[in-house]
């Protein structure tokens, strides 16, 4: 119920909304009402209430609540449902935990803290408790599994079309799977399957956003930014979970239309902050990358299955794993 009372105190804006309606509109008591706004009051929402006039939300609170992310979530929504947890070691293990379990698609994990947050190939992902966004989605994509390897590309546009909803500001992102600003991270995507050789189980697209960082240790300082870094300005958290997932629901069913890119080629070159660069294509980890099988080239675009096409002194390469830097 509380999702349904913070989307009518929304509505409301300025005004005060009388307890009578909002009692009538939900079908309960107005000792419900009370009960649930006093919850939410507890949770760090201020919302001021006046005897004759009813409740008022003044400011939401600094906090992720699953009800408040609900609420903002549009009525076609992919995401259904939203788990959210004070601390965990990882929203990706949860999430995929819950999908064995046979959770269904579009529940969404979402968690203040991560004490073992995971970046790609075994890199860590700093997760400091309630400043950032670490969150993964349950998907149940009916596409072979060599298809899925889309999905990240697919979470990198939903960032970058979400944080320009929310908090007006463009973000590029660097292929396959970063989204930058002035060629620093502020969003990282992990993307984990089970499949067999012909169907996925499940697929989990874990994002993490450094949305309220005030700032990063000193090995992360010179390749991580924030939101907050950028702007100047604290983004609601909850806001910006519901922006990226309603976006993410779009881009998908156009990805899952084709199954493939096709449908969105043109949005994510536009995005894409390589296009038409000099990019270094490294062979192999970037850590270990062997300097002799570095090749220069100028990134063209991605292809529909997501490869980044490399103009090089050998001709155009579609470069489908390794990494480029920018
Ligand atoms: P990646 O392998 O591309 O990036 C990891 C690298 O990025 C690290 O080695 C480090 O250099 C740098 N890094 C670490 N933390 C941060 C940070 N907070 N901001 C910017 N750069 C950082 C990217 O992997 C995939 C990250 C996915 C994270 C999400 S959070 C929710 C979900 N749960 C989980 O455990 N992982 C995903």
């Amino acid at each position: 119920m509380k999702k349904e009372i913070l989307q009518m105190l929304r509505g409301a804006g300025e005004d005060y909304i009388s307890g009578q309606v909002l009692c009538e509109k939900l079908g309960v008591s107005r000792q419900a009402i009370w009960k649930n706004i006093t919850q939410l009051k507890e949770a760090g929402y201020q919302i001021e209430s006046q005897p004759k006039k009813g409740y008022r939300l003044v400011e939401s609170a600094d906090k992720l609540v699953g009800a408040d992310i609900e609420s903002r979530l549009k009525a076609d929504c992919l995401c259904r449902k939203v788990e959210c947890l004070e601390q965990v070691d990882s929203t990706n293990t949860r999430a995929k935990q819950l999908a064995e379990l046979g959770e269904p698609e579009g529940t969404l994990v979402v968690a203040e803290e991560q004490t073992a947050g995971k970046g790609r190939r075994g890199r860590g992902w700093a997760s400091e408790p309630g400043i950032g966004i670490w969150m993964s989605l349950i998907l149940r994509p009916r596409l072979k599994p060599q298809q899925a390897a889309s999905v990240t590309l697919v979470a990198a546009m939903a960032v970058a079309k979400g944080i320009r909803e929310c908090c007006e500001l463009e973000t590029g992102i660097k292929w396959p799977n970063d989204v930058v600003i002035h060629g620093k991270k502020v969003c990282g995507i992990l993307t984990e399957t089970s499949s067999e050789p012909d169907y996925i189980h499940y697929a989990v697209p874990g994002i993490g956003i450094n949305a309220n960082t005030k700032s990063f240790p000193e090995e992360l300082a010179d390749r991580a930014t924030s939101i907050y870094l950028e702007t100047g300005r604290k983004t609601d958290r909850n806001a910006l979970i519901a922006a990226v997932m309603n976006a993410f629901t779009d881009y998908y069913r156009k990805y899952l239309e084709t199954g493939d890119l096709s449908l969105l080629l043109e949005e994510y070159d536009q995005m894409l902050v390589n296009k038409d660069q000099e990019v270094l294509v490294l062979y192999g980890m970037a850590e270990e990358a062997d300097p002799e099988k570095m090749q220069k080239g100028i990134a063209r675009g991605i292809t529909s299955s997501g490869a980044l096409l490399v103009d090089t002194d050998e001709g155009m390469k579609e470069i489908v794993s390794g990494e480029v830097s920018v």
